[in-house]
């Protein structure tokens, strides 16, 4: 597929051809474990990587394939990596690429399961970890160490929605030799495209928009051909987090309609939010697309929307908050994010729970921080839901 089309194009036809031995236009599922050779001589000129082909699928699979493919056109990258789930893609790109003795950067606002594998596993096998907070780039600069490798971040970041300058991050990075790794799983390839900002990797969990209908966790990682061979290469293949076919398949479903439920997310999640800061009850919206969010210019500048996601607290703090999400109907009380499903939680005690209360606190998540992911349903039976929800608080 030619990089030449536009957006909404590349997610319909990128990654995808008919099948040349039967025509089908929808790519199929290749649910195997192995690919049968023709003669011991291709089963080792395969191996060998004198023919190329299909050995066994954690190895490589038509099917996540030709999503790695799609998504990789997406982003507008050489080459992806498709994984078991957001939490797989970021590890193995971390494994991939740091070893003993080796410090990193992260931003210090951080999905939750992030900053635990970032605290507790990362440093068990002597990779040092410090956080700055990236919302002024240059605080990259001053944290750079002798040994520092690679500076990692979410943008906007779960779930306060701080927005992080790419472009900045980008250039402190290269003077500083360091690898730069943004997680976008709040954004898709559909609202922002990370690698065209001088950012070296992009990880989401695919679990997210990109695939929108809250059936299937996965990962994957989009970046150079090298950086992506040498991922897979060094650790993937043995660490062994694949994608399942099925789900690769289902992924490149829900591709196609990302352009749409992107759209209808952002129009609906600026509804809320401007309906939610004009209420009495409601103190703080923090959402990207409100001319009060204090990033509100930078988020116009690197982003092509604003997305689906917000947070917000209630005047009455977390009590009032819990009643609010005691009280909603439509809005399921859910963690996840990104379905056609309007979601909402409570990160204190749900999604960053696992995180002490001292750095949910440096991260900027107050103990009555509520998080939504708005979903694609008419904007109208949304509003009303919360009306009446706010109106038994
Ligand atoms: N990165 C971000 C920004 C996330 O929000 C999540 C999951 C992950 C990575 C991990 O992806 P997974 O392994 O689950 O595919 N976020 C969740 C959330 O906010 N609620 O439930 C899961």
């Amino acid at each position: 597929m030619k990089k030449k089309h536009k957006f909404a194009t590349l997610a319909v036809h990128a990654g995808q051809e008919p099948c040349l031995l039967t025509g089908a236009l929808v790519p199929p599922l290749y649910q195997t474990a192995s690919f049968a050779f023709e003669s011991a001589n291709q089963g080792a000129a395969r191996f060998a990587g004198e023919e190329k082909g299909y050995i066994y699928s954690r190895l490589g699979n038509p099917t996540i394939n030709a999503l790695e493919e799609k998504v990789a056109i997406l982003e507008g990258g050489e080459s992806a990596l498709a994984t078991a789930s957001g939490m797989a893609a970021i590890s193995t790109v971390l494994f991939g690429l740091l070893k003993k003795g080796d410090h990193m950067l992260a931003d210090n606002t951080l999905y939750g399961c992030t900053l635990s594998l970032l605290n507790h596993v990362i440093p068990k096998y002597g990779i040092e970890v410090s956080y700055v907070d990236a919302s002024d780039p240059d605080n990259i600069s001053g944290a750079v160490r002798e040994n520092t490798k690679l500076f990692y971040f979410e943008s906007p970041a779960n779930p306060t929605m701080k927005i992080v300058d790419m472009h900045a991050v980008a250039q402190i990075a290269r003077s500083n030799k360091l690898i730069t790794i943004i997680d976008g799983s709040f954004t898709s390839p559909y609202l922002q495209r990370p690698l065209e900002q001088g950012i070296d990797l992009v990880v989401h969990s695919a679990t997210k928009y990109i695939c929108g209908h809250g059936d299937v966790i996965g990962g994957i990682i989009v970046g150079n051909k090298k950086n992506i061979g040498d991922i897979k290469s060094g650790v993937f293949t043995d660490i062994g987090g694949i994608m399942s076919p099925f789900d690769a398949w289902l992924l490149l479903r829900g591709l196609k309609t990302l352009p749409l439920r992107m759209e209808k997310h952002c129009s609906n999640a600026m509804k809320v939010a401007q309906y939610l800061e004009a209420h009495p009850k409601v103190n703080e919206v923090y959402y990207p697309g409100l001319s009060s969010f204090p990033q509100h210019e930078l988020a116009k500048k690197q982003m092509d929307g604003f997305g689906g996601m917000l947070s917000f607290e209630m005047k009455g703090g977390i009590q009032a908050g819990e009643r609010l999400i005691n009280n909603v109907g439509l809005f399921r009380v859910a963690v996840s994010l990104g379905e056609a499903d309007s979601l909402i939680q409570h990160p204190a005690t749900m999604t960053h729970s696992f995180v002490s209360g001292e750095e949910r606190m440096k991260a900027g998540i107050s103990d009555g921080l509520v998080r939504m992911s708005v979903g694609i349903e008419d904007a109208e039976d949304l509003l009303a839901d919360l009306e009446q929800a706010l109106m038994k608080i």
